[in-house]
């Protein structure tokens, strides 16, 4: 695919995918959706790309979906277009390398949702928080309603949700909604250093404890925990990733994968 709203830069087994509409917020549009599908498709291919990172290009992360694509939608295509964002976002998760959201700016309605699809986030001090929709007369459509309460807890996702309030870094990192700050001029010079460390760990590991976490939110805790023990179990067969892991322990040498 021709892309002209992503850029994808691969260095060192690192994915770097840059949103980049500027002139708009980096806001979300069908044809961003489209590339995004097939950015996820050509990454997962990619048998070198150890991890996925995205970012914004300027001064936005995304301020949110496309507010003058939505304007003149009627209610059917309201909710494809959620569907098509939900289904999107809920593909970072299926993905066996980590997604990994490195937030420099505005991370409003759909940029949130966006970030809250990666596995984790990083943020620049500079970045800021919050689920506007209902300003507009909306609800979040792009799993917002659903990610957000699980990620910080219903009393922060109902407050975010309900003022529309946008919200700083040390904010979003004492909810929980990020998990490091960094200045903006070291924000991706970090997250790469988080990626790269992930990116020598156990790939089937790293694929596994992924899966077995996102699923497990799904289910029961006794079922979690029968996932847990049937995929840790897949992880010491002979030649395994686990043999080999424990062994290079013992041996005092770095595990070769
Ligand atoms: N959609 C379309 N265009 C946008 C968006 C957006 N979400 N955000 C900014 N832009 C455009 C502006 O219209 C402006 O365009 P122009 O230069 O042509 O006038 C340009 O980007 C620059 O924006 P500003 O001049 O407003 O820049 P400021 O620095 O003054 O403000 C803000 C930056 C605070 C980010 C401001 O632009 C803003 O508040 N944006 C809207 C934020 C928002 O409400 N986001 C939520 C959108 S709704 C949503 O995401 C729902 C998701 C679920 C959808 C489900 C599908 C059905």
């Amino acid at each position: 695919m021709d892309y002209e709203i992503l850029k994808l830069e691969i260095t060192d087994g690192i994915a770097i995918v840059t949103i980049s509409r500027p002139k708009a917020m980096n806001a979300l549009n069908t044809r961003f959706f489209n590339e995004m599908d097939a950015m996820v498709a050509e990454i997962s291919a990619n048998k070198n790309a150890k991890a996925m990172i995205i970012t914004g290009d300027g001064k936005a992360f995304v301020a949110g979906a496309d507010i003058a694509e939505m304007v003149d939608k009627n209610a059917n295509e309201g909710s494809a277009f959620s569907r098509l964002g939900q289904n999107t976002f809920r593909s970072f998760g299926e993905m066996d390398i980590p997604v990994i959201a490195a937030i420099n700016g505005f991370a409003l309605g759909g940029g949130l949702e966006l970030a809250m699809g990666c596995d984790f986030r990083i943020a620049s001090t500079k970045a800021k928080f919050g689920q506007p929709e209902v300003s507009l007369g909306l609800i979040p459509g792009y799993a917002g309603t659903q990610r957000l309460s699980r990620l910080v807890g219903m009393g922060d996702a109902l407050y975010l949700l309900m003022t529309a309030d946008m919200i700083g870094a040390d904010d979003a990192l004492r909810m929980g909604l990020v998990q490091k700050v960094f200045e903006p001029e070291i924000l991706m010079e970090e997250t790469l250093k988080i990626a790269k460390n992930i990116s020598r760990k156990g790939p089937k590991s790293i694929k596994k404890v992924k899966s077995v976490v996102r699923k497990g939110l799904e289910m029961s805790q006794i079922e979690g925990e029968e996932l847990e023990a049937k995929q840790f179990g897949d992880l010491f067969g002979e030649g395994s990733e686990g043999k080999e892991g424990m062994t290079a322990f013992l041996e005092k040498r770095r595990p070769e994968w």
